[in-house]
């Protein structure tokens, strides 16, 4: 069997596969483009957006380049910190995107000690809910059709804190959260096994998410975030049974090596990112139709120049949905029928190998982008620009965030 082929783009398939690509979108996140760190501290570029303005200038930037990126992820505590702002929208526009899922933020809080939604403290519990509620009322002015949730509730450990009743309280609360919710606006539900909680989270796993979903309503739906799985677990059949059972809502897409490291999508396992695509495309092949979630990507660049970053994660995320639609479905489906071991994985082995560059040309020649987004805003010299001008902000702004000056000796 040929491992690497070369698409020739005139067969029915390949123009298919390309106008797929042509759909294709994925979201991607403000806080992608700030300042971020770890725990340990941050790494300051001057670079880096400084306030939401920024943020939206950058990701008009990343949409430019990949002409896949029309929608911005909000982090409502972040980016909204004296609530709605109409000029956002107005601002969304000039740089030629929208604004996306909206992220409320129920962790940073000292409030939040043990817990938001399952905090023992109805008072607590009550704030939790009043900030998602007015996160809501965000997303009804900026038209976002995703309400994304994440929470840091957990417990420390053994003993600590009533694990059922923890599980009522939070139902309770994102039942009411859902019964705000416009029509059309979707509540996905994220999880996470471990960290900052580190003997149990109360939105733990998939099934978790899943046992909330179905008990807060019909517009929640779950959030898979690759790097919130503990090691060796097979996302991609998790994927598959969500599909499955409707309940897919939505991803935030990154890599990781050992915990949830918000790597660049790809750097360590791109096969496994081609895994999880290619559940997707099967079911959509076999409905023939796309599936309705949202692609999201949730990462934090603390070392790499964030748009550069950001660019080259949606370029590798296309290549990898390129790769899983040239899987060859009737030929895996005789294999397995077949029970042909080698020759099934062998299909899927061809597609990942695949060289989909010329596949990726035409798509974004349709779309009107450079053949080369990373190489085209490498050389656009925009780094460097904001780069002058934020330094010049942080200082009009008294900010004190900003690399180290080296010293001139004497
Ligand atoms: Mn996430």
């Amino acid at each position: 069997m040929a491992r690497r082929k070369i698409l020739s783009l005139s067969s029915a398939r390949e123009r298919n596969i390309i106008k797929r690509l042509q759909r294709f979108t994925v979201e991607v996140p403000s806080w992608g483009y700030a300042n971020t760190g770890t725990r340990f501290g941050k790494f300051f570029q001057d670079a880096a957006a400084v306030d939401l303005a920024d943020k939206l200038e950058d990701a008009g930037v990343t949409h430019g380049c990949t002409g896949i990126c029309p929608t911005v992820a909000v982090h409502v505590l972040w980016d909204f910190p004296n609530g709605f702002d109409a000029s956002v929208i107005r601002l969304a526009k000039r740089n030629g995107v929208k604004i996306g899922a909206i992220n409320p933020n129920v962790f940073q809080d000292q409030r939040y000690k043990y817990g938001s939604v399952t905090n023992q403290d109805a008072a607590i519990r009550r704030q939790a809910l009043d900030h998602i509620v007015d996160s809501i009322e965000i997303g009804r002015k900026t038209r976002s059709q995703y309400l994304s949730l994440w929470f840091a509730d957990g417990a420390n450990y053994p003993g600590q804190g009533d694990i059922r009743r923890r599980k009522a309280w939070a139902t309770a609360a994102l039942k009411e959260a859902h019964a705000r919710m416009p029509r059309n606006m979707t509540m996905l539900l994220e999880y996470k096994p471990f960290e900052p909680a580190t003997y149990f989270t109360d939105f733990f796993d998939w099934g978790s998410s899943y046992v909330f979903c179905k008990a807060i309503g019909r517009q929640a739906k779950v959030l898979v975030d690759t790097g919130h799985h503990l090691p060796g677990c097979n996302i991609e059949q998790i994927v598959a049974w969500l599909i499955d059972e409707k309940m897919l809502g939505g991803f935030h897409f990154n890599d990781r090596k050992y915990a949830d490291d918000d790597l660049t999508v790809g750097s360590i396992d791109p096969y496994q990112a081609f895994r999880i695509f290619n559940e997707i495309f099967a079911y959509e092949a076999e409905v023939g139709k796309d599936l309705d979630i949202a692609y999201m990507i949730d990462q934090s660049h603390n070392i790499k120049p964030k748009v550069e970053a950001m660019v080259q994660t949606v370029c590798t995320v296309q290549t990898l949905v390129a790769k899983a639609l040239c899987v060859d479905r009737k030929a895996l489906a005789m294999a397995q029928k077949r029970e042909d071991v080698v020759g099934a994985e062998e299909v899927l082995r061809a597609a990942f190998d695949t060289d989909v560059t010329p596949l990726l040309k035409a798509v974004r020649k349709a779309l009107g982008v450079p053949a080369d987004p990373l190489k085209a805003y490498r050389a656009s010299g925009y780094e460097r620009r904001v780069a002058r001008q934020r330094r010049a902000k942080r200082k009009e702004l008294g900010l004190t965030e900003g690399p180290l000056r080296r010293r001139k000796p004497g």
